[in-house]
């Protein structure tokens, strides 16, 4: 009996899940949340305070912390870890970790009767990692990109334009702010590389989809950028592991968590990618067709693609898709968190956001429109003081409950489905993940603005999925399709097929809206 495991570093959690491929079955899933479990890290939603210029970290021995308590509660339950083949698994995109010089001969002799926190932490050259929801970096964007000679040659190479939250800007930021920390850095890992080295006690690459989320990377020949690494950083390229294709086998599991938590020796990790890739393959969207949505503090919507291209709007991103290829990718700011907001302002509940609720009013809501922004969008980038509603006086008011609900949410998919024309290509279906996916009626205004089977996975927990199906094929050799069909199966039921009535009355709709947004959208602050 052999078991495959997978592991996710998310925002929030350190999580787990364990299958056995040869019965397709799921043995165990575990999570340890960093708010709950350790709240001495006082991180109750796993990053420290925001400062007031934006930024926004976390504390790394936190995650190491979590990776004990994680692999001690997988085994405390029982279960016999000797029998795992092959691990891999993800990270939050963009986290970056800073190790001194010491760091390789401490990976190198990882002593299982102390912790992972103890041996490592003294190894960090910059105390706190800034992850993916720091915005902090704007200056520096705009330094990398004149470098460069401006955006669209900076999105040419790396598959995005500079962003604020990648990488490569916030290395940019560390060595300004500072340089000493800097020069006493050795290595810069990503969350997912760090973890994969952890596991390996030894180097681990970066992967190509994780790789691409750095504005370091020339995605057409996968290498280190040389004009992109020195218009950010000084010799930044020697502080760098290798990048290499997300199914490298790194090594086998380390002695530590042999002896520690019973792995056995011949145990082979693979390379970690980022979680909106290892998504694509849990989600089983692995080849182009399946679109996925997921609906979380900010909405990403992802997709395999077909070839490489850039958005000309430079919105979007193009990673590197873990079964080779490439991956789209765009981040909606505005996701759950303007939905909360407009339900607290109307007194609403979830449940008018839901089938129900929304019968109240038709597709195209009687030209009710809302442009769903608080604050600062990225998609498209820009801001609103307030939510822009366009029509009715009641509706503009706020008095219109069931009108603004649907506004919102219409909103929000409009602005979706505008802003992924340039991937042009075919949509076989779209599979929702995240807080909000099992809401039938986000699922139907969703399958009716893009004209497309919604439908929901029965497996949970895709990202840790996709790292354990991510092993089994390139450890174990097992067929990526085959997996993908067994365990990332449509939830039975759960599909909401479009209404042929409805679509063409987004499709004008979505041009009332896109003459609203340009209207209306400032500038980013
Ligand atoms: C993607 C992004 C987030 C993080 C955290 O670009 O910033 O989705 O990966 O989930």
């Amino acid at each position: 009996m052999r078991y495959i495991l997978g592991l996710d570093l998310s925002t929030q959690s350190f999580s787990s899940v364990l299958i056995d491929p040869d019965e397709n079955r799921v043995i165990d899933s575990e999570s340890v949340s960093f708010g709950k479990d350790l709240p001495q890290y006082k991180s109750p939603n796993g990053f420290l305070p925001e400062t007031e210029d934006g930024q926004v970290h976390s504390d790394p021995r936190m995650w190491l912390e979590a990776f004990d308590l994680l692999l001690e509660r997988i085994r405390a339950k029982g279960i016999d870890l000797g029998r795992v083949a092959a691990v891999s698994g993800a990270g939050q995109q963009h986290g970056s970790v800073y190790l001194d010089a010491s760091w390789f001969d401490r990976l190198a002799a990882l002593k299982p009767d102390k912790s992972l926190a103890d041996q490592i932490a003294p190894a960090f050259s910059r105390t706190t990692s800034p992850i993916w929801m720091d915005s902090s970096t704007g200056k520096e964007c705009a330094e990398i990109a004149e470098s460069l000679g401006g955006d669209a040659e900076v999105c040419a190479r790396s598959g995005s334009v500079a962003i604020e939250r990648f990488t490569g800007p916030q290395i940019r930021a560390f060595w300004k702010r500072d340089p000493d920390a800097y020069g006493n850095t050795a290595r810069i890992h990503l969350v997912s590389s760090f973890i994969a080295s952890l596991l390996a006690g030894r180097e681990a690459p970066i992967d190509h989809g994780d790789g691409a989320g750095m504005n370091l990377a020339n995605i057409h020949q996968w290498r280190w950028d040389d004009d992109l690494a020195k218009a950010t950083a000084p010799d930044l390229i020697e502080k760098l592991p290798p990048l290499k294709p997300s199914a490298t086998v790194v090594g086998t599991v380390a002695e530590y968590f042999q002896k520690k938590y019973g792995f056995s020796p011949d145990a082979r990790v693979v390379a970690f990618t980022g979680d909106n890739p290892s998504s694509l393959i849990g989600m089983g969207a692995g080849a182009p067709g399946r679109v996925v949505i997921s609906l979380g503090t900010s909405d990403t919507l992802f997709a395999a693609m077909e070839d490489c291209h850039t958005d000309p709007q430079g919105f979007g991103h193009v990673f590197g898709n873990p079964t080779g290829g490439y991956m789209s990718l765009l981040c909606f700011r505005n996701g759950s968190l303007a939905r909360e907001k407009v339900r607290d302002r109307l007194g609403a509940s979830w449940d008018d956001f839901d089938v129900d609720g929304l019968s109240a009013t038709p597709p195209g809501n009687n030209g009710n429109l809302m442009i769903p922004f608080f604050g600062a969008e990225v998609t498209p980038r820009g801001s609103l003081p307030e939510p822009v509603l366009s029509g009715a006086d009641a509706f503009v008011r706020y008095d219109d409950k069931p009108a603004v609900v649907r506004a919102c949410l219409e909103g929000q998919f409009l602005n979706m489905w505008l802003h992924t024309r340039w991937l042009a290509q075919e949509t076989s279906s779209i599979s929702l993940t995240g807080g909000a996916s099992q809401n039938n009626g986000i699922a139907r205004i969703v399958a009716d603005i893009f004209g497309a089977d919604v439908n929901r996975l029965a497996v949970s927990g895709s990202v840790a999925l996709g790292g354990a199906l991510r092993a089994g094929q390139a450890a174990l050799g097992l067929d990526g399709a085959e997996l993908a069909q067994t365990f990332c199966q449509p939830d039975p039921g759960s599909t909401v097929r479009p209404d042929s009535n409805a679509t063409p009355v987004y499709r004008k709709l979505a041009e009332t809206f896109r003459d609203l947004l340009e209207k209306s959208l400032q500038p980013p602050e």
